[in-house]
């Protein structure tokens, strides 16, 4: 039996705490994998509960119809289990209402961004569904031609501004360095190309915060939805796993109305950097270096990779004498007591993350996790031989027989081939644009 909205809860699971039928959807979230349903979706499910309403979620995937075909006959309903040494926590989250697929309905994408109810369209599409070129640009002809954020949300702003309706907040949840800059960004060049007509409108009546956020959530498996319908008594195909922390900061600069996220565990702050850049260098610089020489060492998850004597030590160097100098820590941002979390969380046993899972797309994450860090210490005349040591560890997983999943795959194989690796993926005009220049 397949969970609906009248699936019969056992006492264990927590169900949505307010009148779903009630909602209004204020949210358009594009981009829904597991991520933001074991994420965004949660702090929207606890602030509704909390007593916000008309906050529910229209969620949107870009090309695949497989989270639609998930959420949808389960009226958009789906569990998250939370896994810690303390056992697993089931609960019930109401927030998204349902799913669209905006390759094959792209009006209904247009409709919910132009709905007077909507005032958020949040992201998380990954570091390369946001379009850019090497340098940094956006690839107009990719944005316009395909399926792209860009189209959607352009068509959607002008029909709201016909309707002389107010703007939206744009709110990026991906792993870029000052992600709500980079979105505004490449937004303003897509309208200047495109819907030059609102570009003025755009920079009056919209804005797009930087956001740093955090959970770890290793994709679904078969094991996972067999061990939910056993506590559920229903079959979750939407079901999520992730562990007990969770953290989310909001640059406090939204266009309209919001949830109050702050009242149920985000933080609404000033500036997001101190918090952004340690995350990115610290916990995801650590595990793109896990990835690489843990697959490299014959790992297959992180748990196994950190407990391993030989990269412990490495990983503890990279967050504690690498990455962490970098960082210009916010009043009561404690990089060491980071650093300590981080440990603690990657040896977590009951979560099951893939190394080859974070090794996706390494020519989209180094940059932000690995590069800035190394070209900051080669500044001032300093080795990182942990870092130095992942990207060695890179260049072997490129040589490797394990499949590249990563849109430069071809050129990184090509590149990653010859003696002189290193220079022709760092180097001058490299693959991959880089102030860090390899000694
Ligand atoms: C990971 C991230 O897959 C990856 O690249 O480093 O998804 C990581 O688990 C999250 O950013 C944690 O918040």
């Amino acid at each position: 039996m397949r969970l609906t909205a009248h699936t019969p809860l056992p006492a264990s699971v927590k169900a949505p705490g307010y009148d779903r039928e009630r909602q209004a959807a204020g949210i358009v979230h594009i981009g829904i994998g597991a991520f933001h349903r074991a994420h965004q979706a949660v702090y929207t499910d606890d602030a509704m509960a909390a007593g916000d309403g008309d906050w529910g979620t229209i969620g949107v995937s870009l090309r695949s119809g497989d989270v639609a075909a998930q959420l949808n006959p389960q009226d958009g309903l789906y569990t998250v289990s939370t896994r810690s040494a303390a056992g697993t926590e089931l609960r019930m989250i109401g927030a998204v209402q349902k799913v669209l697929v905006a390759a094959e309905d792209p009006q209904a994408v247009i409709d919910a961004i132009a709905a007077p109810t909507t005032h958020i369209i949040s992201f998380t599409i990954t570091e390369k569904g946001y379009l850019r070129r090497a340098d940094g640009s956006l690839d107009l002809a990719a944005a316009v031609g395909g399926v792209s954020l860009y189209r959607f949300v352009a068509a959607g702003l002008a029909a709201r501004k016909a309707a002389r309706l107010g703007g939206v907040t744009l709110l990026s949840c991906d792993n870029l360095a000052g992600n709500g800059a980079v979105l505004s960004r490449l937004m303003r060049e897509y309208l200047a190309a495109y819907h030059p007509d609102l570009s003025a409108w755009f920079d009056g009546e919209c804005t797009c915060p930087a956001t740093m956020i955090d959970r770890i959530v290793p994709a679904t498996t078969d094991a996972d939805r067999v061990a939910v319908e056993a506590t559920l008594g229903a079959r979750d195909e939407g079901a999520v796993v992730t562990e007990a922390f969770s953290q989310w900061v909001i640059e406090d600069d939204f266009a309209g109305p919001r949830p109050r996220w702050e009242t149920v565990g985000a933080e609404l702050v000033a500036d997001v950097a101190p918090y952004e850049t340690a995350k990115l260098r610290m916990l995801n610089g650590a595990h793109s270096a896990l990835a690489y020489i843990g697959l490299g060492g014959g790992h297959e998850y992180v748990h196994q990779a950190i407990a391993d004597p030989d990269i412990r030590p490495i990983i503890e160097r990279l967050m504690r004498e690498e990455a962490a100098p970098t960082i210009d820590a916010a009043s009561g941002q404690d990089l060491a007591a980071y650093a300590d979390a981080l440990m603690g969380r990657f040896a977590n046993p009951a979560l099951h993350h893939r190394l080859i899972q974070i090794a996706m797309d390494g020519s989209q994450k180094i940059p932000q996790r690995w590069l800035e860090t190394l070209a900051w210490h080669q500044e001032r005349g300093q080795r990182c031989l942990s870092l130095e040591t992942a990207v060695t560890a890179w260049i072997a997983f490129l040589r490797s027989d394990h499949a590249i999943d990563d849109p430069l795959a071809d050129a990184l194989r090509a590149a990653a081939a010859g003696p002189d690796a290193i220079e022709r993926l760092f180097g001058d005009g490299g693959l991959i644009p880089s102030d860090w220049r390899p000694v």
